[in-house]
């Protein structure tokens, strides 16, 4: 009877032993994946081939769950999420016979386009109800016509949960009515390192293009919402800057080249300038070298909508202050250097999660912040002298 006793016990612990170690070797392989640089030659190839629609299926969720576990970080209390599953994508053979979708500004009374922007912060699960029709990970696409364009809306994202909810249920609204089949991703950059909001934004190209084939990029600062439905989430020819008129700034369009806030590249514009950049850590200067970028390496301008259609609201209570100013922000941008050797071709992260909520994709990654002697020797910087007067902006919060 004791010896019995005895093996059922010693079964038992080996079997919760066994358990702990694997539950803590595949947490240690989840942390340690790094993803290599990308390959621009190669993912062009496979671009092509994500564009075969015989490939489109649908495979439900693996596993739904209504509370928060300990792993996922940051935590979205009360948002649903599932860990693993395919992007729906619209039929083909169906919708081939359908109209194309045709968002038309005919209307002469524009007030009918603006839009009143909700300023209720609601909890996850009541702008989960709020859009019950979106398919995970922040996935819609009309369901009576056929869309042109395949929009990822990338955010770039670190602790500000309020302007997160804001934005979502502001947004999801907005591009439905747009029509479009649009995804949104939330690319959070988990740790204490100076944040790098381009990098983060070619992280989310990056993994984006790892689940359907994008064709738009919209890269979005979180705290801005548009206010007018004219203002047409769609990438053309050129890359489009989208925050003209932002109330903050009296609706007015702070300098010529600003190129900050939120723009839109079509694939091949974003893949032509080599993404954005990635040495910028800390605040300003990224949005600027990415319009050098555009007219020295894509060697195209830019282009905008109308002043009184790309108008924006910018979120600005919730104790948020934007991050130091980096320093040698002026070194990097004005010292020319080839844009071949930075961008998307050496963005490098940790991908923690991917985590399909309801209302959003989350890519929660680490970026290891690169020493300004290590870049400059990289892109080969030599230090300016000190300029006499610079003009720059600091935003406050
Ligand atoms: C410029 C910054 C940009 C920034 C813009 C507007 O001075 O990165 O101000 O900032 N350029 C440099 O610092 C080189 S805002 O007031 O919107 O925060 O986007």
């Amino acid at each position: 009877m004791f010896y019995t006793r005895r093996t059922v016990f010693v079964f038992i612990c080996s079997i919760v032993f066994l358990q702990a170690l694997y539950y803590i070797i595949t947490l240690q392989l989840k942390k340690n994946q790094t993803i290599s640089p990308y390959d621009l030659t190669s993912d062009k190839e496979k671009l092509s081939v994500s564009n075969d629609t015989t490939l489109i299926q649908k495979i439900e969720p693996s596993f739904i769950s209504t509370t928060s576990i300990q792993t996922l970080v940051p935590s979205f209390i009360k948002a649903t999420y599932v860990l693993a599953i395919n992007l729906t994508r619209p039929d083909p053979v169906v919708f081939k016979s359908y109209p194309v979708c045709n968002f038309s500004i005919s209307n002469n009374d524009t007030s009918i386009y603006r839009v009143t922007v909700s300023k209720t912060i609601h909890p996850f699960d009541v702008i989960e109800k709020h859009h019950d029709d979106i398919d995970w990970g922040g996935h819609w696409f009309p369901k009576t016509c056929r869309t042109e364009q395949r929009l990822a809306l990338i955010i770039c994202y670190r602790n500000r949960e309020f302007h997160l909810k804001l934005f979502l249920d502001n947004i999801h609204s907005f591009l439905k009515q747009q029509q479009l089949d649009y995804t949104i991703f939330v690319v959070n950059q988990h740790g204490t390192d100076q944040f790098n909001r381009a990098a983060l934004f070619n992280v989310g190209f990056l993994e984006a293009m790892k689940l359907y084939s994008f064709d738009c990029f919209i890269f979005h600062d979180v705290d801005l919402i548009p206010e007018d439905l004219r203002n047409v989430y769609k990438c053309g020819d050129r890359p489009r800057h989208m925050s003209v008129a932002v109330d903050k700034f009296n609706y007015k369009l702070l300098y010529s080249t600003l190129f900050g806030g939120v723009t839109a590249f079509s694939l091949s514009d974003f893949v032509g300038a080599n993404g954005y950049p990635t040495v910028y850590w800390g605040w300003g200067g990224e949005d600027d070298d990415m319009y050098l970028r555009v007219s020295r390496k894509l060697k195209k301008s830019i282009t905008r909508y109308p002043i009184e259609i790309a108008r924006y609201k910018m979120i600005r209570t919730y104790n948020h202050t934007s991050g130091k100013a980096n320093p040698h922000r002026h070194d990097i941008l004005y010292s020319k250097y080839d844009y071949n050797r930075d961008g998307i071709n050496t963005t490098r992260y940790n991908l923690h999660e991917l985590v399909f909520y309801k209302t959003f994709t989350m890519i929660n990654v680490t970026l290891t912040e690169e020493r300004f002697e290590q870049i400059s020797a990289r892109l080969n910087i030599t230090k300016r002298k000190p300029a006499k007067k610079i003009k720059t902006i600091r935003r406050k919060a």
